[in-house]
């Protein structure tokens, strides 16, 4: 990407930018609760699990912790996930979700994106990822070795 000069390597995985990270998931999280406190999405009955999936994802593409999604945060993103885009485009897929004008997306933008009823090109390509990733989290299945662990223990 031509003019983006900001060499994320230097802080990011250091003690500093854990440290930051720390700092901005205690926000969000404050955030998370008051929206779930408002009942905005009470259609949602497992709403407190998406906002910390949601969460999860928004920090890891806010490379400069500014609480906000901007064109670099929202490029570097769309290379992560292979589909580069120019700054032109960029600036399009922002617009389509900053109803606050702002040129960037907040992270009450963010939600709103994910959660509300309207489509943005942004929202289907992060849902995408999102539904690729879970085949590679067995998270649910117990392993065999436990239910024998069980069993054992209870003399069967
Ligand atoms: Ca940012
Ligand atoms: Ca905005």
């Amino acid at each position: 990407m031509p003019g983006t000069k900001v060499d994320h390597k230097d802080v990011q995985g250091g003690k500093k930018w854990g440290k930051l990270k720390e700092e901005q998931d205690i926000r969000l999280s404050e955030i998370n609760e008051e929206i779930i406190t408002n009942g905005d999405y009470s259609e949602y009955d497992d709403l407190e699990d998406k906002l910390n999936a949601y969460k999860v994802q928004f920090m890891e593409y806010d490379l400069d912790n500014s609480d906000d999604l901007g064109v670099e945060d929202v490029s570097r993103m769309m290379e992560k996930l292979g589909k580069p885009k120019n700054v032109i485009e960029i600036r399009k897929i922002i617009a389509e979700v900053d109803t606050n004008n702002s040129g960037t997306i907040g992270y009450n933008e963010f939600i709103q994106m994910m959660l509300g009823k309207k489509s943005s090109v942004l929202k289907l390509i992060l849902m995408f990822e999102e539904k690729s990733k879970q085949p590679d989290k067995p998270e649910g299945v117990a392993p065999k070795r436990t239910l024998e662990e069980m069993l054992n223990k209870t003399n069967i």
